[in-house]
């Protein structure tokens, strides 16, 4: 039986943090393109959320400790069976999240743009892999 990578914090907890931070990141995403795609006139706020979305996404890697594994995650068990993959793809992910923050400062809209397909491609990959489908 695997132990979880902060003594202190039961699987259920570690699971519920989890989820409530990769909800977030969605939400600074959403938020981020209803910006760029000029729904909302909140221009200075673009960088709000695209330093949201690299802060976290730097954190991603943390969020699996072993154990965390519990019933209601749509987690897969295959994160804990192939760690390094998962480490690399996590890591991945961090860059992709960088790029966007950086594009953002730059405030070139191609860049943006590219950045912000990369960083679908990047979400969506991981979840295709090590994510349970679901609706
Ligand atoms: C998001 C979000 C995801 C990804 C994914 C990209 O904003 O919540 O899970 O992007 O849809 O394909």
């Amino acid at each position: 039986i695997a132990t979880p990578t902060f003594a202190q914090t039961a699987p259920e907890d570690a699971y519920d943090y989890r989820h409530s931070v990769m909800k977030s990141l969605g939400s600074h995403a959403h938020a981020f393109f209803l910006i760029f795609s000029g729904k909302v006139d909140q221009p200075t706020q673009m960088s709000t959320h695209a330093n949201a979305i690299a802060a976290i996404g730097a954190e991603i890697s943390t969020l699996f400790p072993p154990g965390s594994n519990v019933d209601d995650s749509h987690a897969l068990p295959l994160i804990w069976e192939e760690p390094e993959q998962f480490s690399e793809v996590a890591q991945n992910a961090e860059i992709a999240t960088a790029r966007l923050a950086a594009a953002a400062v730059s405030g070139d809209r191609q860049a943006v743009a590219q950045a912000f397909r990369a960083l679908g491609n990047s979400c969506k990959g991981c979840h295709d892999r090590y994510r349970e489908d679901h609706d």
